[in-house]
């Protein structure tokens, strides 16, 4: 894992068995090898699959966490509980099956009990397929939850990039100048190693003047 990043902050990725949660986090990281989840899923950690990756934006690294918690019902408090973590997060339905959209609702909701005003992105994936939704209902949806909606595909890797960077995006600029540690906390973003070691970057961060 690199330590040299300023920021932390972790992402999760919610929705339906089956909606492409897991394609979707391989397609924003292709560099980690495919892994199990759905039915093969150790209990142990109650299903849930993290992984991490660095992201670079004018000049600053952030170490981001994507956590999967599977679509199964029995792992909806799972999702409250580790929603309370995350600075953001994606909620995801298939576009060719129509109950995947009307559960996508109670993700949303579930997400605005534990985290209220949080940045989050509502995925409409598999776009390749006969569609089951009319994009007018799902964009009410978002607007209804303040929320941008993209229509994904992860076998051609369409809309992916565009949705996380949004979601991503939407979490950095919260992230207040100065970074004052305890209204970061709030925003669940950590301070991470380059950031607290490197006395200049912290220093024109917080508008310092560098010792
Ligand atoms: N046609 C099509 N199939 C997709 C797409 N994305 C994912 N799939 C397929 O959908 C199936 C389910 O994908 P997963 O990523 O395992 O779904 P999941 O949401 O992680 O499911 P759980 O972990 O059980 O909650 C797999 O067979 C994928 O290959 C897509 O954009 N288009
Ligand atoms: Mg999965």
């Amino acid at each position: 894992m690199d330590a040299s990043y300023h920021f932390s902050f972790s992402l999760g990725v919610v929705g339906e068995s089956g909606v492409g949660k897991s394609a979707l986090v391989s397609c924003t990281q292709p560099d980690v090898d495919h892994y199990p989840t759905a039915g093969d899923d150790a209990l142990a950690d109650h299903g849930v699959r993290t992984r991490s990756h660095t992201y670079e934006s004018r000049g600053a690294k952030y170490q981001i966490t994507m956590w999967e918690v599977p679509g199964a019902p029995r792992y909806l408090n799972t999702v409250s509980r580790y929603a309370a973590m995350a600075a953001g997060a994606a909620v995801v339905f298939d576009l060719s099956r129509r109950a995947t959209f009307e559960r996508a609702e109670l993700w949303l909701e579930k997400l605005d009990e534990t985290s209220p005003g949080m940045p989050r992105v509502l995925l409409g994936n598999k776009s390749d397929l006969p569609a089951d939704v009319e994009p007018e209902e799902a964009l009410q949806l978002a607007k209804k939850y303040s929320c941008k909606y993209f229509e994904t595909c992860t076998t051609q890797n369409e809309q992916v990039p565009e949705a996380f960077s949004t979601l991503i995006a939407g979490v950095v600029s919260q992230i207040p100048n100065p970074p004052e540690p305890s209204l970061l906390l709030r925003k669940r973003i950590q301070i991470g190693r380059a950031l607290a070691e490197n006395k200049s970057f912290r220093a024109a961060l917080f508008g310092m003047e560098a010792p």
